[in-house]
């Protein structure tokens, strides 16, 4: 019976193991195979004088990355990973690999980024890029673990819509028979009326997309949000379930992920809370006073102001209190100065990695909020509609999946933390 790699122990007697072919070197009289599963890496040593003649015969012709079954004994040996090897009296070719392979698993040569991508499924066989699919899965699986724990309840939104969310123009309009229909770029109004609906607290893992021309290292036409919402709540309460959840997520990657890190090479701390906390107004005092530019009340905050303050933070931190002018019409005006929102980014040091806010309930403030936007109320009317009928306060947040993976594990491009990246120049595999 086939047994996972890892499981196979200098004390194993005996053992039977299916894998890929990471190297084969011919010594000869003796062939050294490399053998990897999900789980690890084994040698298998043929030796010409002692093996059957029908493990000589199979062994002969053994290309890379070919998926072998090898049964045999099992012995400790100092030098081999793992410190044991499997001296094989059966090996069976169950699917050969061609040559030559469209990448190297083992890294002898560095792929660019566009030909990894272009051969996904091999480039995620070496064991530092499936470090990070295995880093990324216990980030979700705590996120997850940690919002049902909370009570929150899961929901699925449609992805097809028929406006925009969050009134920008960045959307992608697709054929839906004889209507004008777009990619949702955010669960936001849909996780809202859920709030009308009595969830009270719910939670969405999914796809947003985002028309967004540019092609940077931190942006992807298809990313992963988790979204949450929170009723009776304001800005603070679910900016402590932010920072409650990156501290989760980065303690069950240490608790779990020994190995992927290894890999890696790092080891990421776990982040200390509660985060600090800016307001918008300083973070502009220490942008200008870091950055040779001067940014005025109102202005976004770009890649270099970015940089400075994450710079001067250096650790998560939120930013507080934005400018109402340059929040989404649905983020609540502080009732002593309307010119300010309860809205809130969470930021890395490296990037934003969450925004979110107390949100308008009150029915006709958001239309107002709407129209001071330069939308029209009209194409909102399924939403606006629940804020008619008993619409609780409520507070939530969305956070992208894979600036939290990149961030975490220091990858220098978005797309490593992805294993099928949308972008404006591709769309397969
Ligand atoms: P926002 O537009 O700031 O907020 O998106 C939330 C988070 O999603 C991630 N993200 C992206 N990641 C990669 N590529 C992209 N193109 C991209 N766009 C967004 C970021 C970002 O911080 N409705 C609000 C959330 C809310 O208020 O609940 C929203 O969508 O990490």
């Amino acid at each position: 019976m086939r047994i996972p790699i890892r499981d196979v122990t200098p004390n194993t007697v005996y053992a039977e193991i299916i894998g890929w072919v990471h190297e084969v070197r011919d010594l000869g009289g003796l062939t050294f195979f490399l053998i990897r599963d999900r789980t690890g890496i084994i040698q298998v040593t043929v030796s010409k004088k002692k093996a059957a003649s029908s493990v000589i015969e199979a062994a002969r012709d053994i290309s890379r990355e070919s998926v072998v079954r090898v049964a045999g004994g099992v012995r400790a040996i100092d030098k081999a990973p793992g410190g044991r090897e499997i001296s094989p009296d059966e090996i069976e070719v169950i699917s050969e690999a061609g040559s030559p392979l469209p990448l190297d698993v083992v890294e002898k040569v560095p792929a660019e980024m566009d030909t990894r991508i272009d051969a996904r499924f091999m480039d995620v066989r070496k064991p530092r890029v499936s470090a990070i699919f295995f880093v990324r899965n216990a980030a979700m699986h705590a996120i997850s673990d940690f919002l049902f724990t909370r009570g929150f309840i899961n929901i699925t939104t449609p992805k097809i819509v028929a406006a925009a969310t969050e009134g920008g123009t960045e959307l992608f309009p697709i054929a839906y028979f004889e209507k004008e229909a777009f990619l949702n770029q955010s669960p936001q109004l849909y996780k809202q009326m859920m709030m009308a609906a009595g969830f009270e607290k719910v939670f969405e893992i999914g796809p947003i997309f985002r028309a967004e021309e540019h092609n940077t290292t931190r942006h992807l036409n298809e990313a992963t949000s988790i979204d949450i919402e929170v009723s009776f709540a304001d800005h603070n309460d679910v900016m402590e379930i932010l920072e409650e959840i990156i501290a989760a997520v980065y303690r069950n990657v240490a608790d779990t992920c020994g190995e992927p890190l290894a890999h890696l090479g790092i080891d990421p701390d776990v982040p200390k809370t509660p985060f600090p906390r800016i307001t918008y107004a300083e973070a502009l005092e220490i942008a200008n006073r870091r950055v040779e530019e001067d940014i005025r009340f109102g202005d976004d905050l770009g890649t270099a102001a970015e940089k400075a303050i994450g710079d001067e933070m250096g650790e998560h931190y939120f930013i507080t209190d934005w400018p109402t002018a340059i929040k989404p019409y649905y983020a609540m005006p502080y009732e002593h100065d309307p010119e300010i929102s309860k809205a809130f980014d969470l930021m890395h040091p490296r990037m934003e990695l969450a925004s979110g806010a107390q949100r308008v309930h009150q029915h006709n403030l958001l239309v107002r909020q709407i129209r001071s936007k330069g939308l029209s109320p009209e194409s909102f009317e399924f939403y606006l509609k629940p804020f008619r009928y008993g619409m609780p306060p409520h507070a939530g947040w969305g956070l992208g999946a894979e600036r939290l993976v990149m961030t975490m594990l220091d990858l220098g491009n978005i797309r490593e933390a992805v294993l099928f990246p949308r972008d404006r120049h591709r769309i397969t595999p």
